[in-house]
This record gives C-alpha cells, structure tokens and sequence, in this order.
C-alpha cells in the first residue's frame, strides 16, 4: 500500500540490484538499465567493482552453510558486477517482481519475461541480483555504498 506524508506526497523506497558477472560479461547491462528505466525506477547511484571473496562471501554470508556457496563466491568474483540503488514506490517487491525467480532455467518457463529469463542460465548464474526485503536493501545499500544513500544526484558514476 502506498503511504502518504503530511504533504501528500507517497513516500518512495530504495533497493539494491546488481547485475553479476555473467551479465555484465555477457553485454547485458544496458537492456538490463533500459528495463530499471522503463519500469519507473530511478537510479541513485551506481558503480561498477570487483567483488574479491571476502566481499563476495560477506555478501552472502547467509548462504555460507550451503553447499553451493564456493561455488557461488566463485562465480561472484568471477568478474565485475555493476550495483545500483534503485528508487520508487515499491522498489524493493517490484524489483523482485521485474527479475523473476531465483533459478533461471524455471524463470525461463514461469516468467518468460523476466530478466533472469532474458539473461539467467540456471539456479547459480542468474545474472542479477534485488534485495529481498526492505530490511536487506538497508544492509546491502550500506554495504555498498555507505551510511549516505538517500540522495538526490541521479546517476552519480563512480567506475572504479
Ligand atoms: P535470490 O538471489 O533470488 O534472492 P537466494 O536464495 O538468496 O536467491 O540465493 C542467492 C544466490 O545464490 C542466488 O541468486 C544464486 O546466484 C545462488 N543460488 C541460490 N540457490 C542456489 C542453488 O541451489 N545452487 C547454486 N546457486 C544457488
């Protein structure tokens, strides 16, 4: 439900995405940005890095009791990612919405029109990532960018 302020304005959220490796990689960033836009977000920040495996394992530390987390660090580092805070009314369940299911084989199938359906290849390599709540986005925001991401600067670059 979209909340009001006392000036009438709805109150908008920020989230985390991520384009991984294999998108990046695979030239996907752009139709990847073109579907943030197209679908109302606005992009606060971003920046393009090189995660190494302490990152990429903190990250996702809550994975680290699995079976696929090497794997899954492997492929993290496996390249460089672009991180992006995204910006709008239910960012954080639509972006979830926009990149479908986590395995993209399934995605392929359920949510043809998903973006891990366009560039996914299977459960590990799904080519992007959003935050699951809006609890995560907070963590992974700061994780990424620091204590200051309410910003107003769009598309503040800062390539590594
Ligand atoms: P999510 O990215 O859709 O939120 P999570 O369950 O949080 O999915 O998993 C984090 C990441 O770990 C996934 O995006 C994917 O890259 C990888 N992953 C998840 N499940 C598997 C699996 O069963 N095998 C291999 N990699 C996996």
């Amino acid at each position: 439900p979209t909340r009001s302020s006392s000036n009438g304005s709805t109150e908008e959220e920020e989230t985390l995405a991520m384009v991984k490796p294999d998108g990046v990689l695979g030239n996907y960033t752009e139709r990847i940005k073109n579907a943030v836009v197209e679908s109302g977000f606005s992009i606060i920040r971003e920046t393009v890095i090189q995660l190494d495996e302490h990152r990429a394992s903190t990250f996702y530390v809550e994975h680290s009791s699995k079976s696929f987390f090497s794997s899954l660090v492997k492929y993290m580092t496996s390249g460089p990612v672009l991180v992006m805070i995204l910006k709008k009314e239910n960012a954080v369940a639509d972006w979830r919405a926009i990149i479908g299911p986590t395995d993209a084989r399934k995605a392929k199938i359920t949510h043809p029109h998903s973006i891990r359906a366009m560039c996914g290849l299977n459960a590990e390599k799904n080519c992007v990532h959003g935050s699951d709540s809006l609890e995560s986005a907070r963590r992974e925001i700061s994780f990424f960018f620091g204590e200051i991401s309410t910003g107003e600067a769009v598309g503040v670059h800062d390539e590594l």
